[in-house]
């Protein structure tokens, strides 16, 4: 029996909660509001959730969209001078949408920054 599901699906490399703060958009600085959110990595993108993923799988058939991020030609690197948390991260876009990333566990920020860097670079060879 074929099992059929939908390409988006596939191509999820890696996905689970951690704290995320977005701090600018199109260049324009925001203010800091760190919140939980279920992070989706696939290929080509990053997805930012605001609820549970169950929640977020019923507000998807609802229409609602995640933020999503474009990571063709977005960079990625630690900073120590953006949060006064430890483990942070900030992913900046292209067009200018800047997003922190932070978790109190080593090896969970550790394996979203290589997976997320991995998928960049990978990117950037095309
Ligand atoms: C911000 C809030 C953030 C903090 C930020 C504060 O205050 O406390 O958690 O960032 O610091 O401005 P508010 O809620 O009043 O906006 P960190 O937790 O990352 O340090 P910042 O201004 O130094 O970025």
């Amino acid at each position: 029996k074929d099992i059929i599901l939908p390409l988006e699906q596939l191509m999820v490399e890696k996905e689970g909660y951690l704290q995320k703060a977005k701090i600018a958009d199109g260049g324009k600085k925001l203010r800091k509001n760190w919140a939980t959110s279920w992070i989706v990595l696939s290929s080509q993108k990053i997805e930012f959730y605001k609820e549970s993923k169950q929640q977020a799988s019923s507000n998807m058939k609802a229409g609602h969209k995640p933020e999503s991020v474009d990571l063709f030609g977005a960079r990625i690197e630690w900073t120590k001078e953006k949060s006064s948390r430890k483990n942070v991260f900030q992913i900046t876009t292209v067009s200018g949408n800047e997003f922190l990333l932070q978790s109190d566990i080593d090896f969970i920020i550790l394996d979203w920054f290589q997976a997320i860097k991995n998928a960049i670079d990978r990117l950037a060879k095309h």
